[in-house]
């Protein structure tokens, strides 16, 4: 199989998050990356649009040629094909669990800092928009708070004592935010120290790099 990604951009992000954490765990996936240059154009040549008509990444190819796009909906087929270790959570419980926070970290906070990266900074060249920048980032910071009174536990991840794909969605929102030089974590000491300890690690080298 192969990622289609672009470095930093927060969806191919948490998808390739998801795949070194599952490395971590003992699961090697044989996915291979393939870089596509978005600012460059590269997303939307005729070739790149036959495998996503949105011009978007990630998108991941089957051997067969089939393509995927949705960065979520990715991850759950990866973890279909290989479901151990799981990254999900041993229990229905423990999933519906996981798969509510990544949707709550996905909507309420990697969607508002891309919309406040692209309109302050945008690396596609939109132009800048102080007013939607700045209720995108008091979106991003409600939702920001309410996990940091979560992690006020000292739990080592965002689920507990695995990580799970919450992590990846919330460590690839907060470097998109980071490479916008928006401030995303301050006022957030509890997201601070596990975002900090959380790109330390060795299992998300290179892959965290702003
Ligand atoms: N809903 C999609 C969103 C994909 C998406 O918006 N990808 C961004 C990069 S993070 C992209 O390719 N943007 C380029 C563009 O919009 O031209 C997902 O979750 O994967």
């Amino acid at each position: 199989m192969k990622l289609y990604i672009f470095q930093v951009a927060p969806n191919p992000t948490k998808v390739r998050l998801y795949i070194a954490e599952k490395n971590a765990l003992g699961r090697a996936l044989p996915v291979d990356e393939v870089s596509v240059n978005i600012p460059e154009g590269e997303a939307r040549t005729p070739e790149f649009l036959k495998k996503n008509p949105h011009g978007r990444l990630p998108v991941l190819e089957l051997d067969d040629g089939r393509c995927y796009a949705e960065s979520l909906a990715i991850i759950e087929y990866l973890e279909d094909k290989f479901p151990e270790p799981p990254m999900l959570g041993n229990t229905p419980e423990a999933r519906i669990e996981a798969r509510e926070m990544e949707r709550y970290i996905d909507v309420g906070v990697m969607m508002p800092i891309g919309q406040a990266v692209h309109a302050t900074r945008s690396p596609i060249g939109l132009p800048p928009n102080p007013p939607v920048a700045d209720a995108a980032n008091q979106r991003a910071d409600g939702a920001l708070g309410y996990i940091d009174e979560l992690m006020s536990d000292g739990r080592p991840f965002v689920m507990g004592e695995q990580p799970t794909v919450a992590d990846c969605t919330l460590a690839a929102a907060l470097q998109f935010g980071r490479y916008g030089r928006l401030s995303c974590v301050s006022g957030h000491g509890h997201v601070a120290t596990w975002d900090e300890n959380y790109r330390s690690r060795e299992a998300v080298r290179g892959i965290v790099i702003v």
